[in-house]
C-alpha cells in the first residue's frame, strides 16, 4: 500500500502540520467559537496552589520517531527521541484503528465542580485536548480513514491556533458544571478522555 501526501499546510505559530490525502483534501480549521477548554493559558502549579484549587491532570503521550515523522510531515513535527517509525505508525493504525502509545492518561477522570482540569503534552508531537459532544474524527483525513472515524467531531472544525498544544505545553480550565465531558485529540482522534464532574 502506498499513501501519497500532497498537501502540507503549516499552521503558523502552532507548529502543527495538517496532512491532506489526495482523495480527501483537508479542510482548514475555522477560528471561531471554540467551546472547549483548551484555550486557557497555562496555569502554573504555584498559581493554582495560591488559588487553593485542586487540579486533575491529563497527560498526552505519543511515541513518534523524529527522523521518519519529520521526513514525512516536515521538520519539527516530532521533537522526542526515538520511537515508532512513521510507516509502522500508519500500518498499525490501519490494522488496529488506534495505536496505544498515542493516548491520554488517565482515560477517565473524576473530579468536582470548582477544581481545575489540566492537560499537559508530554509527547513529541502537537496534540489538542478538545471537548466534544460525541467522539469522532479529527482534522487529518488519512488518520480518520485509518481509524474508521469518518464522522468528524464538529468541534474539531472550529479549532483556534491556541488549541494546538505543542510538546511541553498545557491548557487548563476550572470546571464549573457537573456532568460528564468528553475530550479528544483532533489530530489523533483515538486519543480520548472522559471527565466526570460531581457537584460540590
Ligand atoms: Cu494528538
Amino acid at each position: 500500500m502506498s499513501i501519497r501526501f500532497h498537501s502540507l499546510v503549516v499552521l503558523a505559530g502552532a507548529g502543527v502540520l495538517f496532512v491532506g490525502c489526495e482523495n480527501n483534501p483537508s479542510q482548514p480549521a475555522g477560528p471561531s467559537s471554540v467551546r472547549s477548554a483548551q484555550s486557557a493559558v497555562l496555569a502554573e502549579p504555584a498559581q493554582l496552589a495560591a488559588k487553593g484549587a485542586s487540579q486533575h491532570v491529563v497527560t498526552m503521550f505519543d511515541a513518534c520517531d523524529p527522523e521518519t515523522f519529520d521526513a514525512a510531515l516536515g521538520a519539527g513535527t516530532c521533537t522526542r527521541s526515538g520511537g515508532v517509525r512513521f510507516a509502522t505508525f500508519l500500518d498499525q493504525l490501519g490494522k488496529h484503528h488506534s495505536i496505544g502509545a498515542w493516548h491520554f492518561a488517565p482515560p477517565e477522570v473524576t473530579m468536582q465542580v470548582g477544581q481545575m482540569l489540566v492537560a499537559t503534552n508530554r509527547g513529541g508531537e502537537t496534540h489538542t485536548f478538545t471537548e466534544v459532544d460525541e467522539f469522532g474524527g479529527g482534522i487529518v483525513p488519512i488518520l480518520n480513514q485509518l481509524t474508521g472515524l469518518t464522522e468528524v467531531a464538529p468541534e474539531c472544525n472550529r479549532l483556534a491556533p491556541k488549541d494546538f498544544l505543542a510538546p511541553g505545553a498545557s491548557s487548563s480550565e476550572e470546571e464549573e458544571d457537573a456532568g460528564v465531558e468528553k475530550y479528544q485529540c483532533c489530530i489523533h482522534p483515538w486519543m480520548r478522555a472522559e471527565v466526570r464532574i460531581a457537584a460540590k
